[in-house]
């Protein structure tokens, strides 16, 4: 696939896969630069950018763990904390069918690849028409409020850099979700001092595959006139998996 430079990012070699696979089980994070061509990323802002207006734009706050509140734990509590995200996005039934990113998405090798690096057997799409294929948009201003993700890894790839901000910030392995240990005195310290905080740089072309999970993160406000445009593939480790009208709800606005 001429999308993806497969003489630097040999997808389908074993050994590329476990040498992948390991750099993402030591830092957490994965980021392979030059993965994707040029011309795709020309090819995804080309087909983007302008679309802002169509895109949803969530004006609701939410907690850490992107869950209702408890209010047993009182509303001081950090687990009760409202945290701001003002991004935007275009959902998956708004990517146009012979987007690359589909090309991409849909591709037997990426895909198997991604489930070698991540350690599953296989991945697959979700079971609904909003959640799969992502492109998430930050004006002037707007961010991504500390969270942990719901899924256990997020693929993501930068299309277009903001001017100045937009930074990705993490704090690796600070919950332990598998084990139900959610460790709200270390969110609250990481929270309120920056204890920790590390950043993830990445450019356009680059891949980024990132352990959302257990390690809390957010996206810095955007700073400028240019639009942060970030494409979010999302996938599953079992067939048949989709979002709740809830869920959807919340993260779509509509269901
Ligand atoms: O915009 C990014 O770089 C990360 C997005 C993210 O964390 C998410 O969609 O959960
Ligand atoms: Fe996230």
């Amino acid at each position: 696939m001429s999308w993806i430079d497969t003489d630097a990012h040999p997808i389908a070699d074993v050994d590329y896969r476990a040498q992948c696979a390991d750099q993402l089980d030591s830092a957490g994070a994965l980021v392979l630069s030059g993965f994707f061509s040029g011309a795709f990323v020309d090819a995804v802002r080309a087909e983007s950018a302008d679309r802002e207006a169509e895109g949803y734009f969530a004006s609701s706050t939410h907690n850490i763990w992107l869950t209702p509140p408890d209010p047993q734990l009182g509303e001081d509590h950090i687990y009760n904390r409202q945290i701001v995200s003002t991004k935007g996005l275009l959902a998956d039934d708004q990517v146009a069918p012979d987007s690359p990113l589909r090309a991409v998405y849909d591709d037997e090798v990426f895909r198997s690849f991604i489930a070698d690096v991540v350690g599953v057997d296989a991945v697959h799409p979700y079971d609904d028409a909003l959640s799969s294929i992502n492109v998430h948009f930050h004006r002037d201003g707007e961010e991504l409020g500390w969270h942990f993700d719901n899924s256990s890894f997020a693929v993501t790839m930068l299309i277009q850099p903001p001017e100045a901000g937009g930074e990705f910030e993490y704090v690796k392995d600070l919950r332990n979700a598998e084990a139900g240990e959610q460790n709200f005195a270390g969110v609250q310290t990481a929270i309120d001092t920056r204890t920790r905080v590390e950043t993830l740089t990445f450019d356009p072309t680059d891949l980024v595959l990132f352990r959302g999970r257990n390690s809390m993160h957010r996206v810095a406000p955007s700073r400028g006139q240019r639009t942060r445009i970030l494409v979010v593939m999302a996938f599953n480790t079992e067939a048949g998996i989709g979002l709740s009208e809830s869920a959807k709800a919340t993260f779509y606005g509509r269901s």
